[in-house]
């Protein structure tokens, strides 16, 4: 069986490609860096077969280990700081890890397979980004680079890095030039998974509208499920090589925009959209567009879905995906509200769980909705963990913080009471409820508590 070693395993890309080399009956690792990937657990499950290793592109003893250890034949580095706009924020590690990052990887292979016939095989994820202020149009592996951002400057190292390896050492080294690759599998950080998901937002009323940059800007746009076809096929050659990967069309974001919320039955998008110049960056790459030619010939490969395809695709995940997450969470907050009928709230009033929404029993000023949703849905007030809000209420002082949980065994964490009262004249917390500062309604003994200084009476629940 061969194996594969993926740096950025939980990125888009590492997502398709696991599961495409799975499928091919590779055995598959997946290089994490850090301790607590917030994201390892869903991509467990999407790939089971997947195995987690760790190793760090900033730290080159840790790729050597991984690299003795896996002995993989085949090497995809995924891994970087892949937002543009962050590149300009952070620059340093930017170069550090999607430059310095290819440096130290190709290191790692050559020192485990050697300087001479070593046959692990290496992919390196390059971009069109090097390409930046174009030189020529459409780009093709000829094309002069001219990077505009840190990024770009960090692809364009570690691209020439993969040329010199090759060169150098032999090394079965390709770059893939990919174009922009999209899928709802994408971080919400880039402008097309932004929009999609917006529109979804939109159209479930969770969101009015989308703030963006520059709209002028235009892209060459795929699938990233059929890009990673590429990569794999790169490595099946005899000889390595550079490809640009592509669709050979560019749209603007606005041609993206109108296609999406059209997709989503929106007839016109320019109400819901605004512009901030936050979104902008210090250099723009303004078109691009490459030309995949070598690809087509020499990989056989070309691109599968189409521009509105993919946006279809898109903006459909991320309807039925809003439209799962805003369900189960109201499915929790009513089975909250459910399970703990007299202690949701600090001021220890009940909740009314009889209806199929719950809503705060009648009188009850104490308590404050988050925020208002939806048309129709404001009024349906335990669905977040209250906050005691007895503050606006003199006559009930209370420490106006948000009880712990909505549970019988429930203390309230701000006032550290709970249990049962040792003492008549004390306060107050009773068990069975998350009480802070009011009377237990079985000892008849009021303490009033002065609302500390932190008590944000008015702030809404989270
Ligand atoms: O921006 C404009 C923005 O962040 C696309 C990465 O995968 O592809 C990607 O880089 C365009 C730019 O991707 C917003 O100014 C307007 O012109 O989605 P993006 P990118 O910078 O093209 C290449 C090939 C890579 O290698 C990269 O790793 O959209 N834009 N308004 C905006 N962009 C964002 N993110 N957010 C906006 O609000």
């Amino acid at each position: 069986m061969p194996r594969a070693l993926i740096t950025g395993t939980t990125g888009q890309d590492g997502r398709y490609l696991a599961q495409l080399l799975v499928a091919k009956g590779y055995d598959v690792f997946g290089m994490v860096s850090g301790q607590a990937n917030p994201k390892i657990q869903m991509v467990q499950e999407e790939t089971p077969e997947l195995e987690f290793i760790e190793g760090d592109l900033q730290d080159l003893s840790s790729l050597i280990s991984v690299v003795e250890l896996v002995q993989p034949d085949e090497v995809y580095n995924l891994g970087a700081i892949s937002f543009v706009a962050l590149s300009f924020r952070q620059p340093e590690l930017t170069a550090d890890i999607t430059g310095l990052g290819v440096l130290r990887m190709l290191e790692a292979i050559r020192v485990i397979g050697g300087a001479q016939d070593n046959s692990i095989r290496f992919y390196q994820a390059s971009s069109s980004e090097m390409f930046g202020k174009v030189r020529a149009t459409p780009q093709t592996e000829k094309t002069p680079f001219h990077p505009r951002s840190p990024y770009g400057v960090a692809k364009v190292f570690g691209h020439y890095t993969t040329v010199n390896y090759r060169e150098a050492y032999g090394l079965h080294a390709s770059s893939g030039m990919l174009f922009n690759h999209e899928s709802p599998r994408r971080g919400l950080e880039f402008v097309t998974r932004k929009i999609t998901n917006g529109i979804a937002r939109i159209k479930l009323g969770l969101q009015d509208k989308l703030v963006l940059g520059n709209l002028e800007a235009s892209r060459d746009w795929g699938f990233a499920g059929d890009y990673v076809e590429a990569m794999w096929r790169m490595l099946q050659q005899d000889e390595p090589d550079d490809y640009v990967i592509a669709t050979g069309e560019t749209h603007t974001i606005r041609e993206f925009l109108s296609l999406a919320f059209e997709a989503a039955g929106f007839d016109d998008w320019k109400p819901y959209v605004g512009s901030d110049p936050r979104f902008e960056r210090p250099a723009e790459v303004d078109v691009l567009i490459g030309d995949a030619t070598k690809a087509r010939e020499r990989l056989g490969w070309e691109p599968k879905v189409d521009f509105p395809g993919l946006v279809r695709m898109m903006v459909e995940a991320d309807i039925v995906a809003e439209e799962a997450r805003d369900n189960h969470w109201w499915s929790v907050s009513r089975a909250r509200a459910r399970s703990s009928p007299t202690t949701s709230a600090c001021c220890g009033r009940s909740t009314s769980t009889s209806g199929p929404a719950p809503t705060w029993r009648s009188g009850c000023t104490r308590v404050r909705r988050s925020r208002s949703r939806r048309p129709g849905r404001a009024a349906s007030a335990s669905t977040r963990r209250p906050r005691c809000v007895a503050r606006s209420d003199p006559t009930r002082p209370s420490c106006g913080r948000r009880a712990t949980k909505p549970s019988p065994e429930t203390r309230c964490r701000a006032c550290s009471r709970g249990g049962r009262s040792s003492s008549p004249s004390s306060t107050v917390c009773i068990s069975s409820s998350a009480r802070c500062g009011t009377s237990s309604p079985s000892s008849g003994t009021a303490r009033r508590r002065p609302p500390s200084s932190s008590t944000t009476a008015t702030r809404a629940t989270r």
